[in-house]
């Protein structure tokens, strides 16, 4: 799970230029209409605080506001330093939500930036508070030792330069019979796996001290060779028994586990180049439905808000449904939380391989621009994104910032039958036809590209689905059969790669309002209810979650969940209520003194309740890369707060285990997981009666 931008732009340019600006952000001075001399002033005045709905993200002037404003002040203030400062993640902070809920068009808002400052030469993470406007540091924290933010895009660029300068690494590749300039190195969060004690006592920040530990791949043909039409796939052919660990304190190579060598498969990855079936391109709707007005979108009784966070990507926000010209509070915001990765393979060179996508590589800024026809059909609308280049404002990148074109897709989809009934006299039938709107953004974390999709339905659901695609973690594989790594491949000589099982665990946080923000819940099971003459009577239980907790699903039971309004009731006299409905599952196979997995609390328990508290969005933490105690989920719970007539945090778990198989290399066929939100007594009918029958003419 790991490498990005940085190494994208090596297909383009030379390391040493790659090395010196990514390639985002030479699009993005490219796109600039004048860009400035490093060092200026931001030409536009500075942001005004009314311009704004107070949850606009960061605008490119406010982005370069902030860095400017931290960087004065770090300049002039003798005990910080001065140099080699980088911006791990910076986005609007979060507004008071009862300040955004009565917010009126035209009233000013606050502009206040949250920023990561990375000092990498002295080991040391400050968190900053900048009021936009005034361009004033609100706050500025200095995080306990050991804090270490998400890998950054100059980071991947600097470690495979410095993997690739070492002679170790250069030698271990030529005892491979491997030149080392046709090697890929894929950077990753370096686990939870400590240094040895010896390496540790040896380097300054010790155990502290922020570390990447790199793969290798056989790329096979120069840079410069490389073909942008026919992308290559490196993450094909495995060098395995090579695991690189790189001190990006000292900028040095720490160790190279050089443990075993395996052949390296001759697949090229290219097989989709040979076009066997041709399909047309999607034809697109011909409604123009769907109604995007800056962030804000409208479809059918749907209504929200929409922006891309770099850490999170997609939030939907302040999401309400018109019932009867009635605009209903159904959720305030929600978002993807973290996302653990365990692989489950017994080898040295593979135990630290947990990855947490979010939180550890900041899966927002590695949303990749949609593209109609690939991504998404042709009448999809977009979004841009706009983010802070890590390495703040430079002589390339004057802003300091990264554009994203296209990075939130926007379209109405057909969905089948919507509803339908047929007169058992006449047989004639009454049925409508379905269709969906669908918010959607991927990421592409190295070797896996997961692409969420928010689904709005007619009736009144929000489907939640996943599709992960993109290329198997693969080993270099032996004759023999291998426990936990199946093969996949097999090329003409033979060679075979394997491709080791693993588990994706994806949290989203659901800050469900149910008419309104004082919900309650409760847990919903079916159970037997037999009597003489009546062995196939059944009923339903509702338990109360009167604090905060967890819960399993437990589909025996059909257990599922719901979030109920305090204050409104349905015609039954009911609570009104969205119900949270598991699909598909999977439990972790880790144990539970395993360091990744206690780490990843939300990947042992499917639902989660909490009472909404500002500041909690992140269900493993806001710092997982390298955290050495667990964090997030597990310490929200802690004090186990009634919840009755609260605001309700629901965050749901969704797991896949990847058992892989031979069609999943060279690339894999997308697979889809998910969940829904669906409506349960929050109507008084199938609000999806009123819909037009477009077959009515024919
Ligand atoms: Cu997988």
């Amino acid at each position: 799970m790991a490498n990005a931008h940085g190494t994208h732009n090596q297909k383009r340019w030379p390391r040493s230029m790659a090395a010196a600006c990514s390639l985002l952000c030479l699009i993005s001075a490219a796109s600039m209409a004048s860009p400035a001399k490093a060092g200026d002033k931001p030409a536009a005045p500075a942001p005004t605080a009314t311009l704004h709905h107070p949850l606009d993200p960061l605008s490119e002037a406010e982005i370069h506001t902030v860095l400017t404003t931290v960087l004065t002040s770090f300049q002039t203030s003798r005990d910080l330093p001065k140099q080699s400062l980088t911006f791990p993640l910076m986005a609007l902070a979060d507004p008071a939500k009862a300040f955004v809920l009565a917010w009126k068009p035209g009233q000013p808002t606050p502009r206040i930036a949250e920023v990561q400052i990375l000092h990498n030469p002295s080991n040391r993470v400050w968190l900053a508070e900048v009021d936009v406007p005034s361009r004033r540091i609100l706050k500025l924290s200095l995080q306990p030792a050991g804090t270490q933010p998400a890998l950054t895009t100059s980071e991947f660029a600097d470690a495979d330069a410095i993997v690739h300068a070492d002679p170790r690494f250069r030698a271990a590749m030529r005892s491979r019979g491997l030149n080392p300039e046709l090697v890929y190195v894929d950077v990753w969060a370096p686990g939870d796996e400590p240094l040895p004690a010896k390496l540790s006592a040896a380097i300054p920040f010790g155990q502290n001290t922020r570390i990447v530990r790199c793969l290798t791949f056989y790329r096979g043909a120069p840079v410069k060779e490389l073909i942008p039409e026919h992308p290559q796939n490196p993450y094909v052919r495995p060098i395995e028994g090579i695991v690189v660990t790189v001190d990006m304190n000292a900028r040095k190579v720490l160790s190279i586990s050089d443990s075993f060598v395996r052949p390296v498969i001759q697949e090229t990855g290219n097989k989709a180049v040979d076009v066997r079936l041709t399909t047309a391109p999607t034809k697109p709707l011909p409604s123009g439905d769907v109604k995007l007005n800056g962030h804000f979108v409208r479809w059918h009784q749907w209504q929200f808000y929409l922006s891309l966070h770099p850490r999170e990507g997609l939030v939907i926000s302040d999401v309400r449904f018109n019932d009867g010209n009635k605009l209903r509070p159904v959720a305030y915001r929600l978002s993807l939380s973290e996302i653990y990765v365990p692989y489950g393979i017994a080898d040295p060179g593979w135990s630290w391989r947990n990855a947490f996508d979010v939180g550890e590589y900041n899966a927002g800024m590695l949303a990749q621009t949609l593209k109609p026809n690939r991504d998404v059909p042709s009448s999809a609308q977009f979004l841009d994104a706009v983010f802070p280049s890590d390495l703040g404002p430079t002589k390339d990148n004057p802003m300091g910032t990264v554009t994203l074109p296209a990075a939130i897709g926007l379209y109405e989809r057909d969905s089948g039958i919507l509803w339908s009934r047929t007169d058992p006299t006449s047989y004639d039938r009454d049925t409508r036809y379905g269709r969906e709107l669908v918010a959607t953004w991927n990421t592409w974390i190295g070797n896996y590209i997961y692409s969420f999709d928010w689904i709005f339905k007619l009736d009144g659901t929000i489907a939640v689905r996943t599709k992960l695609t993109g290329t198997t973690l693969n080993r270099g594989s032996l004759q023999q059969a291998e426990a936990s790594a199946p093969k996949v491949g097999k090329d003409q000589r033979g060679v075979f790669v394997a491709a080791p099982y693993h588990q994706h665990f994806l949290n989203f946080r659901l800050d469900l309002d149910v008419d309104g923000p004082l919900n309650q819940a409760m847990e919903m099971e079916v159970v037997p209810v037999h009597s003489k003459g009546f062995s196939h009577a059944f009923d339903t239980t509702s338990t109360h979650l009167s604090n905060e907790g967890f819960r399993d699903v437990d589909p025996y039971k059909a257990r599922h969940w719901h979030v109920e309004s305090s204050t409104s009731l349905n015609p039954f006299g009911k609570p009104t209520g969205y119900a949270i409905e598991p699909e598909e599952l999977a439990f972790p196979y880790g144990a539970l003194d395993d360091p990744s997995l206690k780490k990843a609390s939300f990947a042992q328990h499917q639902f989660w309740l909490t009472r909404y508290r500002p500041g909690e969005l992140y269900a493993a933490g806001t710092f997982p890369n390298q955290a050495k105690r667990a964090d997030g989920l597990s310490e929200f719970i802690k004090d186990q707060l009634p919840l009755h007539r609260q605001d309700l945090v629901v965050w749901y778990t969704v797991g896949f285990t990847h058992l892989s198989r031979p069609e999943d290399y060279p690339v894999m066929p997308s697979d889809s997981i998910g969940f829904r939100i669906v409506p349960r007594g929050f109507f008084a009918s199938n609000p999806a009666l009123g819909v037009s029958d477009l077959g009515a003419s024919h």
